[in-house]
């Protein structure tokens, strides 16, 4: 569809003003908010990660593609949340330590709220200690930690350990997820639950927070 390769080329130039005049045109049609997303502006971002592996494009367009895509997020938010019975229950996120990429984490967050759970976002480059002294202090039932670094995922296994350490592996469950991360490495870490994508990461956490309740 025209429109949505036109978000996409807007998101790839780091147009953000051009990608949120796009997509509230796209919603005006009535083209659902998933494929705005998917084939709109994820489909652009991922052109910009490949000129990056490549050397064709930089960190500074990385950057204002990166400020585009979380414009145009914000106006598709309403439109991709779920609607109907809310969940209860508090959930905190974060990217791990040495890990700035925080695009996927404030989807996942965006499709958790949509659900109706409460979460608590810590930002980005947040250690193991930090998730969980939140968990511990605003009695979170589920710690979400994104990673999208190679170099970084390990951070997880340093979470599943601290919560360990500080005697609430039992009362939390801890959730993975990241480019990077796959299902065997999160069992290799002793993670409860490894998800691919915001939306099953949000049903996920749902279920978790109603078998803890
Ligand atoms: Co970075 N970067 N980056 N970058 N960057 C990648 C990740 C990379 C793959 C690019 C590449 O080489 N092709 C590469 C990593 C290579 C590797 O480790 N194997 C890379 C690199 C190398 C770097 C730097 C080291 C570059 C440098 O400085 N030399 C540097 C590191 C900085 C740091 O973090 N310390 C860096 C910097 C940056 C920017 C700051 C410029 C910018 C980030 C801006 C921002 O986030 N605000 C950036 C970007 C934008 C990217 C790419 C292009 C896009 C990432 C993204 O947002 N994708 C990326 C290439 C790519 O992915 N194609 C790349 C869209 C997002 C929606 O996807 O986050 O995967 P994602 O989230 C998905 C799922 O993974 C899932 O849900 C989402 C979809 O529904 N998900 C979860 C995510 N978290 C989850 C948690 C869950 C469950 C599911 O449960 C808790």
């Amino acid at each position: 569809m025209q429109i949505l390769n036109d978000i996409s080329a807007a998101l790839q130039r780091g147009k953000a003003k051009d990608v949120v005049a796009l997509v509230e045109q796209a919603i005006n049609e009535k083209i659902p908010a998933k494929d705005i997303l998917e084939q709109g502006m994820l489909h652009g971002m991922n052109i910009i990660g490949e000129k990056f592996k490549n050397n064709e494009v930089f960190v500074p367009e990385v950057l204002v593609a990166a400020r585009a895509m979380n414009k145009g997020t914000a106006v598709l938010k309403p439109y991709l949340t779920a609607e109907g019975v809310k969940a209860s229950g508090r959930v905190c996120i974060g990217t791990v330590k040495g890990d700035l990429h925080d695009i996927g984490k404030n989807l996942v967050k965006m499709m958790m709220e949509g659900k109706g759970l409460e979460v608590v976002d810590l930002g980005t480059d947040v250690a193991p200690e930090d998730f969980v002294a939140a968990a511990k202090e605003q009695n979170c039932q589920v710690i979400c930690c994104s990673a999208l670094l190679t170099t970084t995922m390990s951070v997880m296994g340093d979470v599943v350990k601290e919560a360990q350490k500080q005697g609430i592996r039992d009362q939390v469950k801890i959730m993975v997820g990241g480019a990077p991360v796959t299902e065997a490495f999160a069992q290799q870490i002793g993670a409860d639950k490894y998800t691919s994508d915001a939306a099953s990461a949000a049903d996920a956490a749902v279920e978790f927070c109603a078998q803890l309740a």
